[in-house]
């Protein structure tokens, strides 16, 4: 039954959370005001100008667009300079193993992820190459919890969303994956991901074929 797995970016793959919430605290320190990373579990899945909006919120800002636009181009420009220098040493653990499972057993993968910067993100792990499809920040209108990038993925794999598996750490995720009528497993903790089918704290030892087997019973 479950043909694809659909994989997010950040936190699934690689942790790049922490640059975003480097790059953002930069920005709201600038701004007068300190944003925690607690606050910053908040921003995980949601776009980055939803994520300026909140986090002005928090500082009690109201700005213009011309503003808000330059403030966001500034963090991504701090952002990229972080990712940068990540190599594939920073994929985090089980992901490589897992992958070579999914060769093994014919089963078609896509990236959902909302970054823009996901195709740079994946050069730099040398991943580039690993999915069948990708569909990031600059294929959609609507980001997480919208499932339009889960739904566009399965769309180019050629499999209907009752196919698909999708692998998420963010609640907006699991939310998207959720809505589009998709299974979804939870990387992170059972207590915050519980809308997911399943939840795994990484992937480290995942066996795919038990992994399906436990979603068709
Ligand atoms: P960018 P994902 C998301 O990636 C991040 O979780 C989120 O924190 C970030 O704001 C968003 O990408 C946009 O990223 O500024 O690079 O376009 O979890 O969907 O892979
Ligand atoms: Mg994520």
């Amino acid at each position: 039954m479950i043909k694809a797995f659909l994989f997010d970016l950040d936190g699934v793959i690689v942790d790049t959370a922490i640059y975003h919430y480097q790059a953002w605290r930069q920005m709201a320190n600038d701004l007068g005001f300190d944003i925690t990373e607690e606050f910053n579990e908040k921003l995980k899945g949601i776009s980055r100008m939803e994520s300026l909006d909140i986090i002005l919120q928090h500082g009690h800002l109201q700005l213009s667009e011309e503003r808000k636009n330059e403030l966001a181009t500034r963090k991504n420009e701090n952002y990229l300079q972080l990712v940068s220098k990540m190599t594939p040493a920073d994929i985090l653990p089980g992901v490589t193993d897992f992958f070579t499972q999914l060769k093994k057993n014919n089963i078609k993968t896509a990236l959902g992820s909302v970054s823009k910067n996901a195709g740079l993100i994946l050069e730099r792990i040398g991943m580039l190459n690993d999915f069948d499809a990708i569909i990031d920040g600059n294929k959609i209108a609507k980001g997480k919890p919208d499932p339009e990038v889960f739904l566009k993925g399965a769309e180019e794999l050629e499999v209907s969303p009752a196919e698909c598996l999708v692998f998420e750490d963010a609640v907006a995720g699991v939310e998207a994956a959720k809505a589009g009528g998709m299974k979804a497993v939870g990387i992170g903790k059972k207590e915050v991901l519980t809308k997911a089918d399943l939840v795994f704290e990484n992937l480290v030892g995942v066996d795919i074929r038990v992994l399906i087997d436990d979603l068709n019973r």
